[in-house]
């Protein structure tokens, strides 16, 4: 039986049910098997959650697919559907303290940023997605082959879609994948991460109070390796949509082979953010460090490498520095955390990791230093004297740990700033606009900021080139991951 173990914090959330979500129904696992999950700002045991494995999943696709063909909400009315997934945008505002604190106990992010920055985020997903779902038009075309002819195009929903999401913005990017399934008509079975799973089981209740049919948003938490994988191969899934490691990702490409599924992937990144010589120098270290250093620097989008125009380079290495130890790193429900902890042991070694070969491959400005035990816990770290090819620079690291490099002119920096298997996104500071669009159409990235770092919107397509992915998210340009063209050609004349 899967049960809330504790809620550590006076006034953190009560962990509620933390069964499987299928059908409209909570069940355990076929096995009954759970699995733990640990608060990462003390290592504690949180909660044993219902562990998903293939009979589950497969429970899981067959409720969608019964769900998708009986119809109740592929057929609904446009306007209805739109309105059901505003009510679902609302009820995530209404309950932004509660799903705030759920996304800090399991993530460890700052209570303040979770409520105040992930929850509106994942609502805005859905207030903007509802509108889309009365926009899915085709078009008119007229042909030139001989005879007369009304050919059309129509969009129709793809069918059961399975949605595996990471630790990293668990319920955001949920919602970045289930807000466009749905408009478009889609089922789902959504599998969050195993060491992230709450915020995904109370989204899908949420779900329900808005008035989604039974069916059409199920929830299975479990491992990669044994629900991910599941889902992933199972031939009854028409696509995913992955947010995760390139590897995982490679892994995805292989399982979704059988069925020729159609995939989305959102992948690693090693962004550069690069610092011109007349930079708006106090905005562009506070946005590098933001760009670093927010939510842990755990973000796919995160600029972990910082390219300085030589003419400000000890500035920005000095600016940066006193930007890293102004940050407070503390238990996410202390309000003055900027940075929690980590997110699980393992990943906390692995950052350390890293931390301790930046010290061999460069020089540590500022940070270094990590907690031992307890929670997961890690200072926000600059490195320099590090070079283009050292692994600290070339590898996603995926924590608060950043490098500063130099540069002198402009193609240097965009060729070493494309040097690397990832374009996910690239930051830009300067206050010249010709430099601005140079950049813009130079930097191979699926987006450019320019005079700001991580500005996300419901609005902006968001993905990547080269590894970081396939496809995009959001922006109206995700509905077409999330349907079928159909071509219809009805011969009126001769
Ligand atoms: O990722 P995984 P992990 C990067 C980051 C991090 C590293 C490893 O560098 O340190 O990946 O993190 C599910 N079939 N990113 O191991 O394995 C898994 O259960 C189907 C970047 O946590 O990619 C979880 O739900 N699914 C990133 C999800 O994939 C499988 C976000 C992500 O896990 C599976 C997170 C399989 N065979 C990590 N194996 C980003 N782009 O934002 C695992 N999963």
């Amino acid at each position: 039986m899967s049960t809330p173990v504790v809620s550590p914090h006076a006034d953190a959330p009560a962990i509620g049910d933390t069964r499987l979500l299928i059908d409209g129904d909570r069940v355990d696992a076929a096995e009954g098997a759970t699995f733990d999950v640990f608060n990462p700002a003390t290592g504690e045991l949180l909660a044993k959650v219902a562990e998903a494995r293939a009979e589950d999943v497969d429970r899981a696709v067959k409720a969608a697919r019964r769900a998708f063909e009986s119809g109740p909400w592929r057929d609904m009315k446009p306007a209805e559907r739109a309105r059901v997934i505003w009510k679902l945008g609302d009820l995530l505002l209404e309950n932004a303290a509660e799903l705030g604190g759920l996304e800090t106990l399991d993530n460890g992010k700052p209570f303040l940023q979770a409520k105040g920055g992930d929850v509106p985020a994942a609502a805005g997903l859905f207030h903007y997605m509802s509108g889309w779902a009365t926009k899915l038009e085709g078009s008119t075309i007229p042909i030139s082959f001989p005879g007369t002819f009304h050919t059309y195009t129509k969009r129709e929903a793809l069918g059961v879609v399975g949605l595996i999401v990471p630790w990293n913005f668990p319920l955001t990017i949920a919602a970045w994948k289930v807000a466009p399934a749905l408009a478009a008509g889609n089922t789902i079975v959504l599998k969050p991460s195993e060491v992230t799973p709450l915020t995904a089981l109370r989204l899908g209740e949420l779900a329900l109070e808005a008035g989604i049919p039974e069916g059409v948003l199920n929830v299975v938490p479990g491992f990669g390796a044994d629900a991910g994988a599941a889902l992933t191969a199972h031939p009854d899934v028409d696509k995913v949509s992955f947010t995760g490691s390139t590897t995982t990702g490679r892994t995805i490409m292989r399982a979704a082979e059988g069925n020729i599924k159609k995939l989305t992937l959102e992948l690693g990144g090693k962004s550069p953010d690069i610092i011109f010589g007349d930079a708006n120098l106090e905005a562009a270290i506070q946005g590098a460090s933001d760009g670093i250093f927010y939510n842990q620097g755990e973000a796919c989008a995160a600029g972990s490498r910082i390219y300085a125009h030589r003419s400000v380079y000890d500035e920005v290495v000095a600016g940066l520095s006193k930007a890293a130890e102004a940050i407070k790193v503390g238990d996410g429900f202390d309000p003055d955390s900027f940075i929690g902890p980590l997110v699980s042991k393992q990943h906390h070694e692995k950052v350390t990791g890293y931390v301790d070969l930046g010290r061999e491959e460069g020089t540590v400005a500022s940070g270094g230093t990590y907690a031992k035990d307890g929670g997961y816990f890690v200072t926000p770290t600059v490195f320099t004297n590090v070079t283009d090819e050292s692994r600290v620079v070339r590898e996603e690291i995926f924590g608060p740990v950043v490098s500063v490099l130099p540069f002198d002119d402009t193609d240097e920096v965009i060729r070493r700033a494309n040097d690397t298997r990832y374009g996910l996104t690239a930051g830009v500071w300067t206050e010249s606009m010709s430099t601005a669009h140079k950049m813009a159409d130079a930097l191979k990235a699926g987006t450019v900021w320019v005079n700001c770092y991580g500005v996300f919107d419901a609005a902006m397509p968001f993905g990547g080139y080269k590894e970081s992915g396939w496809g995009r998210e959001m922006g109206g340009i995700v509905l077409d991951d999330y349907t079928e063209s159909k071509t219809v050609c009805i011969k009126v004349g001769d």
